[in-house]
């Protein structure tokens, strides 16, 4: 009898941690009670069911996720969609494909409860002209936007029939052999839940703007053209400049800034969309250059001895009173391997003459040994305020010997709570990661790092990737410490690369799913989707 009870839960461990029957894992004695745990539950709630007719529902376990793997042979390149083209709640898979013959295939994956079987619905060929695609929500529904150098067309993959929707000029003007992309161009700008179209051009940005009857209104075209640079043997270099999505007026409404010859233009927004001309302002806080491309761009081919950079960073609300902050980013540099990075938070205050004004002195700085080369602002806790998270690497001769001797690097992700509108000097909290590489086979490892609410409470989980077939979920605290000591071990095949690992709500209940590009060499290219239980 005890026999039978415990080949009964390690059956239904080796199910509940190993979906995709590809690969029999060892069953820890931990996912056995655990499992025996559910097995309980599901039990009781039955009887409970029966006694008091409304069920009970139980939650479901951290690392429970229904599973899913979709094959895909003789791609050079894909781009994962995702929207729900059907209206019914699940999202559809959208796998754009550039195949080595150059042929540009659309193959979309229909899911029934949960779960999406490995023969595709619809296979199209796409339009020779198409450069980029998109999805949004059009005339109250989802769909799937293609883009040439001229012309956004709604492409319905089921009918294979086309409608356009604007025409314009883009800095995107020609097929790229091994690329179709995917770009966030639809989305909703003035805030009335309708999906509005940005389209960068080589003049500006021309904003689309769509009606309750989905037809878009005339652009209005914002003067904000791209960064241009010359490169290597004097070619050209275009990159559209960063867009500030803010309300910059205090009138409740977002607009749309953008930096331009060390000023900002801001497009503010009225009853019937944006205004087509801008309010110019400076603020009195100093920098010389946007972002960490702008800051590379002025320390390339200088004598770095003792520089300091400084460069405008975000622009946008961080404490939630609705008046957006100034960030900076400046780089001291005293050496090739001596450099400190820090951010500083200029707080927003009340408008002079139609024109936000900041403290001048920031309000709060972070600063960390090394570089910091990332910063993500995501409110974990939930509070109305946007916490930070900084990644950093400590340099210094020592540390790079080191590093490549040993084949890694050690990256701190330092988490800063903002409590009343003030970032600690210190961080919360600490995590290290490791990101691996080998000269010999040219091989790159770098961990995935996630903060997205995976269990559906309203609070940040942090999903941390362990070696290649683990990942660590950290469920979410409302305290100073953000994330529980203690991961729930995930068994599933990872991606060496962040950028093959996408975050999405496929099945509409609140709680975060993953999509994984999987290559391994010697194997069919796989998509996994893990839907959360
Ligand atoms: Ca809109
Ligand atoms: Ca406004
Ligand atoms: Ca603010
Ligand atoms: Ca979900």
């Amino acid at each position: 009898m005890w026999r039978q009870v415990w080949r009964l839960q390690a059956t239904t461990a080796t199910t509940l941690l190993n979906n995709d029957q590809r690969l029999p894992r060892p069953i820890s004695i931990r996912a056995c009670l655990r499992a025996c745990l559910s097995l309980c539950c599901l039990s009781l709630s039955a009887t409970a069911a029966e006694q008091f007719v409304s069920p009970i529902v139980l939650p479901a376990a951290i690392d429970a996720f229904t599973r899913s793997g979709l094959t895909t042979r003789d791609v050079v390149a894909q781009t994962v969609l995702h929207a729900d083209l059907a209206g019914s709640g699940q999202d559809d898979l959208l796998l754009l494909q550039v195949k080595e013959d150059k042929t540009r295939r659309l193959r979309l994956y229909r899911a029934t409860a949960k779960r999406y079987i490995n023969e595709p619905l619809v296979v199209r060929d796409l339009p020779a002209d198409v450069i980029f695609a998109d999805t949004g929500n059009w005339q109250g529904r989802d769909v799937l936007v293609l883009f040439s150098a001229t012309q956004a067309v709604q492409y319905d993959p089921v009918t294979g029939q086309g409608q356009a929707l604007v025409s314009f000029n883009s800095i995107y003007n020609n097929v790229v052999d091994k690329a179709l992309p995917t770009l966030d161009v639809m989305r909703d700008l003035n805030g009335d839940g309708l999906d509005d179209l940005i389209i960068p051009g080589f003049a500006g940005f021309s904003v689309f703007i769509q009606q309750a009857n989905g037809e878009f209104r005339a652009p209005v075209m914002m003067a904000a053209p791209p960064v241009m640079d010359m490169s290597y043997n004097d070619h050209p270099w275009y990159t559209t400049r960063k867009t500030y999505h803010t309300d910059i007026d205090a009138d409740g409404r977002e607009d749309l800034a953008f930096w331009v010859d060390g000023e900002f233009r801001a497009y503010m927004q009225h009853n019937d969309g944006f205004s087509s001309q801008f309010v110019g302002f400076t603020p009195l806080v100093e920098f010389e250059a946007e972002g960490y491309e702008g800051i590379s761009m002025r320390m390339g081919g200088e004598d770095q001895s003792n520089v300091l950079k400084k460069a405008l960073f975000a622009f946008n609300d961080l404490d939630g009173d609705a008046r957006p902050e100034l960030v900076t980013l400046a780089v001291k540099s005293e050496g090739v391997f001596n450099k400190q990075t820090t951010y500083e938070f200029y707080r927003g205050q009340p408008l002079k003459q139609g024109v936000p004004q900041f403290l001048t002195v920031p309000e709060s700085r972070i600063e960390s040994k090394g570089i910091q080369f990332d910063l993500l602002q995501r409110d974990l806790n939930n509070d109305g305020q946007l916490d930070i998270i900084v990644s950093s690497v400590e340099l210094g001769l020592g540390k790079l010997v080191r590093a490549l001797l040993t084949g890694a690097i050690r990256i701190d992700l330092g988490f800063y709570q903002m409590q009343d509108g003030v970032y600690p000097g210190k961080p919360n909290i600490v995590r290290t990661i490791e990101a691996t590489f080998s000269f010999s086979s040219g091989d790159v490892f770098v961990p995935t790092v996630l903060m997205v609410d995976v269990t559906g409470d309203g609070l940040a989980d942090l999903l941390l990737q362990e070696g290649d077939d683990e990942l660590h979920i950290y469920p979410g605290e409302a305290t100073d410490k953000l994330f529980a000591d203690k991961p729930v071990k995930v068994i599933v095949a990872m991606p060496r690369d962040p950028d093959l690992v996408q975050v999405a709500d496929l099945n509409h209940d609140g709680k975060q799913d993953l999509i994984l590009g999987l290559e391994v060499k010697g194997m069919p290219d796989q998509i996994m989707v893990l839907i959360k239980d």
